[in-house]
């Protein structure tokens, strides 16, 4: 069941003398995640209570500017977990090798935004109209009555900027541009946002990107577009796998297209196919097909076989929505 606002917010700073919250996000941590991690452990401590914001995987360069990031511990080193608050992840398996450590925990409390939210904690504060966790942590903080500092701001608006595509994306709600707007007023550090998260790239990700786009191939007329990363494109770029996410935009930004699509060889064979349509190719309908899922615009599978072969069975599936419903 999903709990009210309040009786989440109690759990946090109600009858919780002496007791630590270990903050947990999901693997492969993104603005969203981190950002509410690092806002909630502020707002903890500042209320006099003991907090651990924990990582599973490392955290990446792009966040390294997060005010508290000092703060995070690797999960390999946390002993017992007495209360757990995990933060915008689905189910347990976001937790991935550090779900048997969180779900040890007496209490769990459950955070999230996403419509396939199992509620698997003891409470859960599950919205998806939401636009991101931050802005979940934002209405705790302001149900407790905990006040906002500036690197708490940061944080939070960081998650939500990164969540929505720096508001471009449907879940760009007036609620979350107000919760933005009110983040600034808070002090809320844009410019040092901005630099780290939109106007820095490493030298790898961007000769990554630049070969990336060489491989360009156009079928049905322009309608798809099809980028492709091999494993040795990639490796001679010294990119990482986590480099090549965000590529399969620039598919779809070609002027005429519907579908944008990125075929990525990982390390160990698979296939990664990444979808993106304009306006009327349901992706994730497509990505099912090839046993994937995800959004209306935004969806992907994993394949083996090869990329000659993933691309040729794509380039005949997306045919048959482009002319019509299959
Ligand atoms: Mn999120």
């Amino acid at each position: 069941m999903n709990n009210r606002l309040e009786a989440v917010a109690g759990q946090l700073w109600g009858e919780s003398e002496g007791k630590t919250f270990h903050i947990f996000g999901h693997i492969q941590p993104d603005g969203d995640a981190l950002g509410s991690q690092l806002a909630l452990w502020h707002a903890l401590r500042v209320t006099g209570h003991e907090a651990i914001p924990v990582l599973i995987d490392p955290l990446p360069p792009t966040y390294q500017f997060l005010p508290g990031r000092e703060a995070f511990v690797p999960w390999q080193t946390v002993g017992a977990v007495e209360r757990a608050i995990v933060l915008d992840c689905t189910g347990w398996d976001r937790l991935g090798p550090a779900a048997d450590l969180a779900q040890s925990a007496t209490v769990v409390v459950n955070v999230d935004h996403h419509r396939s939210n199992n509620n698997f904690g003891h409470f859960n504060y599950v919205d998806q109209n939401a636009a991101a966790a931050g802005e979940l942590v934002f209405r705790l903080l302001q149900a407790a009555q905990v006040p906002i500092q500036p690197a708490t701001a940061t944080c939070l608006y960081t998650a939500i900027a990164t969540d929505t595509g720096s508001f471009r994306y449907q879940n760009t709600t007036p609620g979350a541009l107000r919760v933005a707007a009110e983040l600034l007023d808070l002090g809320a550090d844009l410019a040092t946002i901005i630099q780290n998260v939109y106007q820095t790239v490493s030298l790898p990700s961007l000769r990554l990107l630049g070969d990336a786009l060489q491989t360009l191939q156009l079928f049905y007329g322009g309608r798809l577009a099809i980028l492709t990363v091999s494993k040795q494109l990639r490796q001679e770029s010294g990119a990482t796998e986590q480099d090549v996410e965000g590529i399969v935009n620039y598919a779809r930004s070609v002027q005429g297209c519907e579908v944008g699509a990125l075929l990525h060889e990982k390390d160990d064979g698979t296939v990664k196919v990444s979808l993106r349509s304009r306006e009327k190719v349901d992706v994730s309908q497509l990505a099912a097909r090839f046993g994937g899922g995800g959004h209306l615009r935004a969806a992907g599978y994993a394949v083996l076989g090869g990329m000659a072969r993933a691309q040729a069975e794509l380039v005949a599936e997306v045919g048959k929505y482009l002319d019509g419903h299959p």
